[in-house]
This record gives C-alpha cells, structure tokens and sequence, in this order.
C-alpha cells in the first residue's frame, strides 16, 4: 500500500455531469499499455505507464483469475468522506463481455449495488484489505455499483479496477 502511495501519480480531475463541474470525490490514475486508451465517465484519460507495484499486483490478480488485463483504474480514497457514485463499467472500450478485477488495499469500505433501473440497495460486500473481487460479464449487464460515504472510516483506502481494453 505504501509503495503504491508513493509511487503512483495521483491526481483529482474535474468531471461535468448534468452541466455542474466540479473535482471527483477521490484520487486517482490510469495505468496501463499505451493501446489502453479510455475515456472514463467522459474524461479522456491516456493511460501513464505500469508502475512497478501496479504491474507485480498485475500479474498476480492475471494468474489468479485466469483473466488477461492490459489497463488499470487506481482509486485513492484518502478516508471515509472520498467516494464513488453509482455506475456500471460498461463503456464500449471494453467490449460486449467485461470481466474486471477489483484489487483492495487499506481501510474496510462497504461496496454497494443495486439492480439496475431501480434505487433500492440489493446486495453490499465489505472490502477489506487485500481482497480481490472478480466481477463478471453479467455484472456490469444488470448491476450499478458505487463506493458510498462512510464518514467514520479515517484511514485511506487503494482499489485498483483492472480491465481490457480493446484500443
Ligand atoms: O473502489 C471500489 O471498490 C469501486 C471502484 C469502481 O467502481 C470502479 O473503479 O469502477
């Protein structure tokens, strides 16, 4: 967790939605091989390239899932107040099938998701540290999913979303 503190290039970018501008509610970074390029929730975002941490966390989570993986989504949520809102990872870049492995590192944040088309929570999976979570095809297909507020979580927390892209 250290080493990825330290060494990746966090950065908070502005995101519009519905007209308003303003900073996203985390830090992060985008990783990955220079064909991975992607635009996530609307911002262009060229990957920078695989940092030593990013790319041991990479071939281990490769030969875990079976799954290849050629970009990285670094999130860092300084404490409980950062979060990310509901969406689906379903952008064309990815392809009609996503699979997508979601690396944790830090604080315990709950995980939340809700059927798509409705607003009531379905399901909610504690992520603690070093858990990995291996989200299916289907998943993106029939589930949102968002990192809600929790603001009596203090310490920080890493999570690394892997994907293919197709370039
Ligand atoms: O921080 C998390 O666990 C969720 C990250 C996420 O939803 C994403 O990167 O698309």
């Amino acid at each position: 967790m250290q080493q990825l503190l330290d060494e990746i290039p966090w950065e908070q970018p502005a995101i519009t939605l519905f007209g308003r501008t303003a900073p996203v509610p985390r830090l992060q970074s985008w990783h990955g091989e220079p064909e991975a390029r992607y635009a996530y929730s609307g911002l262009p975002l060229p990957p920078t390239p695989w940092t030593p941490g990013l790319r041991h966390i990479l071939d281990v989570v490769q030969s875990a899932t079976g799954h290849r993986f050629n970009s990285v989504l670094a999130n860092l949520y300084r404490d409980g107040h950062d979060t990310m809102g509901w969406h689906t990872d379903d952008e064309r870049e990815l392809g009609p099938a996503p699979w997508i492995a979601s690396y944790s590192l830090g604080a315990t944040r709950d995980f939340t998701l809700r059927r798509r088309g409705t607003t009531r929570i379905g399901d909610r999976i504690a992520l603690a540290h070093d858990q990995l979570l291996l989200m299916p095809p289907a998943m993106q297909q029939h589930w949102e999913h968002a990192l809600p507020r929790r603001a009596r979580v203090l310490a920080p927390r890493i999570n690394l979303t892997f994907r293919f892209i197709y370039g």
